[in-house]
């Protein structure tokens, strides 16, 4: 049986890949297992069925045979631990890439979330105006720091890994802002990920979800 992963019937995202699928979608194809996927309207995720499978009522989720999970990084994580190419063999390197996964989803996520959450709820405050360049000074500092890690190297840490993998897809999220204009190694390095065969089948995938859904 092929493991089951919850997406949006109908992303928000209009199928730009930014949905948290996208990185247990891409995961699942660098490793190379075919998986199932179960679509849900909003309603439906805050519905006890899907609670029981993410008590937050939120997607992705993942089952397989026994084993439930939620949040995107421990289900990369997961797979990441049970098939090869996503985690070096080597100890002491794997640790590392699983620190650049927690770097990716807990250093650099929240200045980009809380940009993109003002912008879309708070536009119509007074102070918008005043608190954006702020969030977005926040958001050049943490991609200046990552532009100078990534400075002659490919990808974080040797070879692609986990931790490439989530750090591409939050990334991602900033696809059209401007922001990554001024990190011209970040802007490679988001392109070198896009470039992935794995991530574009799981691109692919996703967007043909959404456009079945439109049509
Ligand atoms: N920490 C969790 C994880 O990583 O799995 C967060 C999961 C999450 O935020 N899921 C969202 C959800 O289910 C869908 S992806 N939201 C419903 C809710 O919370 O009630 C969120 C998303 C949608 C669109 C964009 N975008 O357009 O940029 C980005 C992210």
């Amino acid at each position: 049986m092929n493991p089951t992963i919850t997406a949006f019937e109908r992303s928000p995202d209009r199928g730009r890949g930014l949905a948290r699928d996208m990185p247990v979608r891409w995961a699942l194809e660098e490793a190379g297992q075919p998986y199932d996927v179960r679509l849900l309207t909003f309603p439906e995720i805050k519905q006890p069925a899907h609670r029981a499978l993410n008590p937050f009522g939120q997607i992705p989720t993942y089952e397989d045979g026994g084993l439930t999970l939620f949040e995107s990084g421990a289900i990369v994580l997961h797979i990441a631990e049970r098939h090869p190419g996503l985690l070096p063999a080597d100890a002491d390197a794997r640790a590392r890439a699983v620190a650049w996964m927690f770097a990716a989803k807990s250093t650099i996520e929240p200045p980009i979330v809380e940009r993109s959450m003002a912008i879309l709820f708070e536009a119509d405050k007074p102070w918008h105006a005043e608190r954006l360049p702020m969030l977005e000074g926040r958001v050049h500092g943490r991609l200046g720091e990552l532009s100078d890690h990534l400075a002659g190297r490919d990808w974080l840490d040797g070879a692609f890994s986990a931790g490439d993998l989530l750090m591409v897809t939050v990334l991602r999220r900033l696809n059209g802002s401007g922001l990554l204009d001024a990190h011209p190694n970040v802007l490679a390095y988001v392109a070198r990920g896009e470039a992935r065969p794995a991530f574009k089948r799981a691109f692919d995938a996703q967007l043909a979800v959404f456009e079945a859904a439109a049509s």
